[in-house]
């Protein structure tokens, strides 16, 4: 087992959550950098805490912290003394990045030269290796297909430019200090614990709420952009394997397989047997059931679907969801993580809609259950995004 020390910041987050997890499983001591929020945010990682009710993890630990806070960072990075810090915190959306462009840049651009500028400023250059969570957003609007680390970038928003900062500031500080700092430039990967806000996410529980008869319609955006959709639970495993090498380097990690965001929402929906028509373009394309099987939808559901019926509309546009600037195509070439890291990954898009629809299913059966004893659950003002 590892002696290893590690720092992730982002804990509170999807990928913050898997990469703990993977790393205890490993032997790590895992630090976790959390954000103070007025109301309870860490769901994700609530099994591995310590309290009156479960022993948690020794093995972990957190400490309240935020990037755009120098002094908080360099005071951790010294008491912990980490053999691995995963800089995983960011201001992670991209639409909401139009709206807060400085904050984003000070966030996901300064906070990655805040980490890498205590590492040296503390002597820990020689002990302590940085990982960067970089991003296919980089490639914005993409000038070769598919995408490789030698693909020129061309970021298409707020967040993509703040995350070209971090990157190269990343590689000139592999460069000038010979430090072990790597970018990890991963493609979307999502997951049942992946956040409401991003489109995979709010299909799947759209799903889940149309079927229970909680929902009527769904309103999208961009139908037409296609992402390179992989599992956060390969994708973190390639943060570990990076991580692990001698010398460090970027890699591109992605599945090569690309699908839009119409297709999504149609595997979303067929999981549960409501198959859909798209009919009408651009603002006025509508999602339409043309056919519903009741044996997988009362499979899936557990319920007759009295909910929904054959020529409801549930998916409609709202351009509200438009982006100034859109990425449009995202598809990886991950032969170089492959090659050297061996890393392929194992979930395949099928499976995890699968995964990500049950569990918003069992989720709001579940919550369904404690509203109707007089809890309150979730806060349907998260869903304005
Ligand atoms: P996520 O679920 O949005 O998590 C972001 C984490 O960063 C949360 O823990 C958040 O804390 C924290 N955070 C935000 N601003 C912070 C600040 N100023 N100081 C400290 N912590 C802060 O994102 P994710 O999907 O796990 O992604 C992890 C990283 O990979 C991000 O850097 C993201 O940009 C990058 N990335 C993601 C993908 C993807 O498809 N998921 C692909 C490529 C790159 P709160 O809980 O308090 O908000
Ligand atoms: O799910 P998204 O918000 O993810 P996006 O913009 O690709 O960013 C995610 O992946 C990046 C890696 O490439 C990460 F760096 C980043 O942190 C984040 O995790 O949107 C995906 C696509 C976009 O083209 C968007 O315009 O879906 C389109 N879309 C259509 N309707 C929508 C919606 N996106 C959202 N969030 N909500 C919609 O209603």
């Amino acid at each position: 087992m590892s002696e290893k020390v590690a720092l992730i910041t982002g804990i509170t987050g999807q990928d913050g959550s898997y990469l703990a997890e993977h790393l205890l499983q490993k032997g790590y001591t895992v630090w976790g950098m959390k954000r103070r929020s007025s109301s309870f945010n860490t769901s994700r990682i609530d099994a591995l805490f310590a309290n009156d009710r479960q022993e948690g993890n020794p093995h972990f630990h957190y400490f309240y912290g935020d990037l755009t806070d120098a002094s908080n960072i360099i005071r951790y990075i010294q008491e912990i003394q980490p053999d691995e810090i995963y800089n995983l915190a960011a201001m992670s959306h991209v639409k909401v990045s139009f709206d807060t462009p400085e904050y984003t840049g000070n966030a996901d651009g300064l906070g990655t030269l805040r980490i890498l500028e205590a590492v040296r400023m503390l002597g820990l250059t020689g002990k302590t290796k940085v990982y960067q969570a970089s991003t296919s957003e980089l490639f914005g609007l993409v000038q070769q297909v598919p995408q490789s680390e030698k693909t020129p970038f061309y970021p298409r928003s707020p967040y993509g430019v703040a995350k070209l900062y971090a990157y190269w500031i990343t590689v000139n500080y592999r460069e000038a200090y010979d430090m072990f700092a790597c970018n990890g430039i991963l493609f979307n990967h999502e997951s049942p614990v992946r956040g409401e806000t991003f489109v995979t996410r709010k299909i799947t529980r759209a799903v889940a709420n149309i079927s229970l008869g909680m929902q009527k319609v769904l309103s999208l955006g961009n139908l037409d952009a296609k992402r390179d959709w992989g599992h956060a639970k390969d994708f973190v495993e390639a943060m570990y394997l990076m991580m692990q090498q001698d010398q460090p380097d970027d890699y591109v990690i992605a599945t090569g397989k690309t699908t839009s965001i119409r297709e999504f929402a149609r595997r979303a929906f067929a999981e549960v047997g409501v198959h859909l028509d798209f009919v009408g373009n651009g603002a006025n394309e509508k999602g339409v059931i043309a056919a519903i099987d009741r044996n997988r939808f009362e499979g899936m559901v557990g319920m007759r679907p009295d909910a929904i019926y054959t020529g409801q509309e549930v998916i409609q546009i709202d351009p509200f969801y438009y982006r100034p600037t859109e990425v449009s195509l995202l598809i990886g070439d991950a032969s170089k993580a492959r090659d050297i890291l061996g890393w392929t990954p194992k979930h395949t898009l099928e499976d995890m809609i699968t995964e990500m629809v049950e569990n918003d299913i069992d989720l709001l059966k579940r919550n369904h259950h404690l509203m109707k004893s007089g809890f309150v659950v979730h806060n349907e003002l998260e869903d304005i995004f």
